[in-house]
């Protein structure tokens, strides 16, 4: 088996975003397109040989195709073993889980997390490092430089292996071992959580319902909830993994994931209802008739996370993303543990994990996790939600609303204007900036604006800077106005505009958050001057 070198040239968009390379397949099906990132984040790791790589994803379009190539390239570049997933397949916290219970040096991950998959939809590549998480900025900028200086990159000249069966077997000087994508995360699962007391759960009245929405974690939630846990047979809906997740966009939340929504609204509605994305990261938690906005998850778990065996003796520190709202503050202001506010995307997490800094942490855009591994879990959030349950005997609604009258009711809602001119995108980010020296004193939408910035994100562990990560409005009375262009999508630009406003008194926690927050959307929508700019009245997606 010989070791090719091909020439190649490099493509001047092979810039990783918040979450690695996302594109669409008919870019990373061109001739050396996922050749040349790959051969770039190898080159990024000069310290790989002789090490272990974790790889798989969450089984979309391409990605067996990227599986096969991906294996001859590690085989090429000095790996000494890769730990791929059976058939491929691997969710986004499986790999950071198995990348740590076997103490690999890095993982790549094959996913677009919730954009849709298929022929005409996205694909997408990101790399994680030894301790189970995104790799840091430091590497994807390495990773970005080489990809627009490649001359060549190499690969092993041999046909396609079998990844459908689990077992070992050489490729040229490289080991590979097809695993079980699913038994380490489920082991790791059980030394978290008490399963014997969900068990008694499921054995009770209780009733779930979770929407794996075709993609990845049918697999993890069919075994854990069903198998293990003695959920009844159909608790997990489209189970079964499609490489065009069954045509949908398996993205959590009340748009996309509408039938599940509908089911726990309706007459007959089972007591909890859950939904995770394309590639298992992310999770959606509805009670009965009542939905959980991302950020009060994070704080409710985090008020209750002494009912879960492994944060029984409390957590060290809790962190959110900027946008997120500020909801997990006051529960760490009231347990008497730091917390702590780091931009957009999982990487910003993993240095306030590695350094026992936090236990807990989340992000707005349903991604809810703790130090069990390194990125979001969608379902772990599910498990920690039922112990709680569990334990309480309450319901969803009942914990929330509780929630609420303890540590006061922050409503929240995101507004996404997606896919429109990437040129909009920018004139709407220069638009809001050059206002904000002029906006700090002034009242609007009926409050004094404190602050008003960009916000940039200085690491506490390794003093490495991150700035443009957002533009805030800061309010006196703690309600916020946030900006910022999303860095996941393949076609255009997405503005996310962000709403918060604090809520105290309890007879008016229990209200539309469109209604409570319509001074706040209004201000946003006129400083962004978006409809001037876009021709949209509205936005596509509102969380
Ligand atoms: C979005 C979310 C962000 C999340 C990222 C990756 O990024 O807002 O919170 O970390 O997706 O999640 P952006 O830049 O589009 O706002 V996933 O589940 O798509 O890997
Ligand atoms: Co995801």
């Amino acid at each position: 088996m010989a070791v090719l070198n091909i020439p190649t040239q490099a493509f001047p968009d092979q810039r990783p975003g918040t979450s690695g390379l996302r594109k669409k397949v008919t870019i990373f099906q061109q001739p050396h397109y996922l050749e040349n990132f790959v051969q770039s984040i190898f080159e990024a790791i000069p310290d790989r040989m002789g090490k272990t790589l974790v790889l798989g994803g969450d089984g979309r379009f391409f990605n067996r195709e990227a599986i096969q190539i991906i294996l001859r390239m590690a085989a090429a570049n000095g790996w000494g073993k890769v730990m791929v997933g059976r058939g491929g397949l691997f969710s986004t916290p499986a790999v950071s889980a198995v990348i740590r219970a076997h103490r690999a040096h890095g993982g790549i991950i094959l996913s677009a997390s919730h954009n849709p998959a298929g022929p005409d939809h996205d694909f997408g590549i990101k790399y994680n490092i030894s301790n189970g998480g995104p790799a840091p900025e430091k590497i994807t900028d390495a990773i970005w430089a080489g990809s627009k200086n490649i001359q060549s990159f190499r690969i092993l000249d041999t046909a396609d292996v079998d990844i459908d069966h689990e077992g070992h077997f050489q490729l040229g000087d490289m080991a590979v071992e097809v695993c079980d994508p699913v038994s380490d995360y489920a082991a790791l699962m059980a030394r978290i959580f008490d399963f014997d007391a969900l068990r008694r759960l499921f054995a009770g009245p209780f009733r779930m319902r979770f929407d794996a929405m075709h993609a990845i974690t049918g697999p993890y939630a069919l075994e854990i909830l069903e198998n293990q846990l003695g959920a009844v047979p159909g608790t997990v809906i489209n189970g079964i993994p499609l490489t065009d997740f069954g045509g949908g966009h398996p993205d959590p939340n009340l748009v996309y994931a509408k039938s599940l929504a509908d089911a726990l609204f309706a007459e007959d509605a089972p007591d909890f209802g859950a939904a995770s994305d394309g590639d298992g990261d992310r999770n959606m938690i509805l009670g009965r008739r009542f939905f959980v906005t991302p950020s009060d998850s994070l704080a409710v778990l985090a008020a209750n996370a002494t009912h879960i065996p492994a944060y029984q003796t409390g957590l060290k520190g809790i962190a959110r993303s900027m946008p997120t709202s500020q909801a997990a503050d006051v529960v760490a202001q009231q347990l008497g543990i730091p917390h702590y506010e780091t931009p957009t995307g999982w990487k910003f997490f993993g240095n306030l994990l590695d350094a026992g800094k936090i236990t807990f942490c989340g992000e707005e855009s349903f991604g809810t996790g703790s130090d069990h591994v390194r990125e979001k879990d969608g379902l772990w959030a599910v498990l920690a939600w039922l112990s709680i349950i569990a334990a309480s005997g309450k319901s969803v609604a009942d914990i929330v609303v509780q929630h609420w009258q303890d540590f006061g009711r922050h409503y929240y809602t995101r507004h996404d204007y997606e896919n429109i001119p990437a040129s909009a995108g920018e004139e709407i980010m220069k638009t809001l900036s050059v206002q904000l020296p002029i906006l700090v004193g002034q009242t609007l939408a009926g409050r004094v604006v404190q602050k008003a910035d960009d916000f940039a994100y200085t690491d506490p562990i390794d003093g490495s800077i991150s700035s443009h990560q957002g533009i805030r409005l800061l309010f006196e009375d703690g309600a916020r106005l946030i900006v910022r262009l999303s860095g996941t999508g393949t076609e255009g630009a997405t503005v996310r505009i962000y709403h918060e406003h604090l809520e105290q008194d309890a007879a008016r926690q229990q209200l539309d958050p469109q209604r409570i927050l319509r001074d706040l959307i209004t201000l946003g929508k006129d400083l962004t001057r978006i409809e001037q700019l876009t021709g949209r009245k509205a936005p596509t997606v509102i969380t």
